[in-house]
């Protein structure tokens, strides 16, 4: 169904994206860091795990040999779908129905197989955004390598592997900056909101808190010393964002100035030629 097409104007001269991986750059003075806005990150991978001969799941083919998950997510599982409205999988043609769309979070497709493969990753953003899908790839890993691989395989190890990269918005349209500027919903509201038990036990958490704030965030507390220095960054960003309007608005200022300089003179220039014809 083709979102309808909102046209609100998109912000000129602000780029805008969403990391995927490490949420934050190292703890440098967020005045220095020359480091843009990093705000919802997420990964994206998958994990496999070799199927146990002994206790394989029922109605699966013999052929195969692993549970493999592909998912896209919020880091430490934090709420995306914010900014992020469903996630298609496309799967090998050899699975039934390989175009699998997920609607709402968890996004992320379980299945059983035997071999590895591309999978083709389209995010799909919330109807605000104005975007069109973003297409990723993930090459799905089932197997160990390395000089550890026999081990692992032995233990039947799972295999994750986790993708990093950024999505750009390019001058975003306002109301979706103001979405990703705002940052997710607090628990226990908005469409990304978990039951009322995980709302429990953060108010819980809440209650025994400490004057100290943790290093990094949890599941029941987004407040850390990362989620600060995320808000140190939104704070410079938007400094940023103002001041090069402010350079936008003087560039332009500065442009009357000019051209008004130029017709006072061309003013004078006529008064001049005026007054030297009466007295010629
Ligand atoms: C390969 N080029 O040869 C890859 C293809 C296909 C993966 C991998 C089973 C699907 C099903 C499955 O694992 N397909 O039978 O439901 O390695």
């Amino acid at each position: 169904m083709p979102y309808p097409r909102i046209n609100n104007p998109r912000i000129k001269g602000v780029q805008i994206y969403r990391p995927f991986g490490n949420p934050l750059p190292p703890p440098l003075h967020p005045f220095i860091s020359p480091i843009p806005l990093t705000l919802s990150p997420s990964v994206y991978g998958s994990t496999a795990t070799p199927l146990d001969p002994h206790n394989r799941p029922s109605n699966i083919p013999a052929e195969h040999t692993h549970q493999w998950t592909v998912y896209v997510r919020g880091i430490d599982d934090t709420d995306i779908s914010y900014w992020l409205k469903k996630v298609q999988f496309k799967l090998h043609e050899t699975y039934p129905n390989s175009s699998r769309m997920v609607e709402s979070p968890p996004f992320e497709v379980t299945e059983t197989g035997w071999g590895e493969f591309e999978v083709q990753l389209k995010l799909y953003f919330v109807p605000e955004a104005n975007e069109k899908a973003q297409t990723l790839w993930h090459p799905l890993k089932l197997h160990p390598y390395g000089p550890d691989a026999e081990a692992q395989k032995e233990r039947r190890d799972t295999i994750v592997s986790q993708n990093y990269e950024e999505i750009i918005f390019n001058e975003p349209v306002e109301p979706f900056y103001d979405i990703l500027t705002s940052g997710p919903p607090p628990p226990g509201r908005g469409k990304g909101a978990k039951g009322s038990k995980q709302a429990a036990a953060a108010a819980k958490k809440l209650g025994d808190r400490s004057a100290e704030i943790p290093l990094e965030e949890s599941r029941d507390n987004p407040y850390s010393v990362r989620t600060e220095e995320a808000e140190l960054l939104r704070l410079k960003e938007a400094i940023r964002t103002v001041e090069g309007m402010r350079r936008q608005e003087s560039a332009v200022l500065l442009e009357k100035e000019k051209k008004l300089d130029a017709l006072k003179r061309e003013a004078v220039e006529r008064e001049k030629a005026g007054q030297q014809q009466q007295s010629g």
